[in-house]
């Protein structure tokens, strides 16, 4: 009888003491790794003019940052494809306008002579196009 209770009791240890380590497991947080990319710093520039972004073709370096600047003789929105819903670069989204957020969508139009900025934290190829014109198209590489 003793030793049954004893058998008791440890398992009763051992099943709460699983049940905490269990619970501590989901209690971790994961930072992704684009949490935890630093702004090099470094610019680039991308002109929008009348025939569309030149370079049409940009290759940079994760955490570097990408001017978009409107040169043209109407206004651009540029955003990540695909054209509506912008949600190819991860995090972004055209519903997510308005929130705060940084997110690869300029979310509103870029006036003639204007510009707008956005730090690419993710690796990949990046298509985007002008939300006002998407047949304007160019690709951001982030290595
Ligand atoms: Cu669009």
């Amino acid at each position: 009888m003793k030793v049954l209770f004893i058998l008791f009791v440890f398992l009763f240890v051992i099943v709460i003491a699983g049940v905490f380590l269990f619970k501590g497991d989901k209690d971790i947080v994961e930072e992704s790794p684009s949490d935890l990319i630093v702004p090099t710093g470094i610019e680039n520039t991308v002109t929008y003019g009348d025939d569309g972004y030149i370079p049409a073709s940009l290759t940079i370096s994760i955490g570097d940052t990408v001017i978009f600047q409107n040169m043209s003789l109407r206004s651009t929105w540029p955003a990540s494809n695909a054209h509506p819903t912008h949600t190819l670069y991860p995090g972004s989204g055209i519903q997510k306008c308005g929130g705060g957020e940084a997110i690869f969508d300029a979310c509103g139009v870029v006036p003639i002579g204007q510009e707008w900025k956005f730090i690419f934290t993710e690796q990949g190829t990046w298509r985007y196009h002008d939300h006002m014109r998407p047949s304007m198209q160019g690709i951001i590489i982030v290595e």
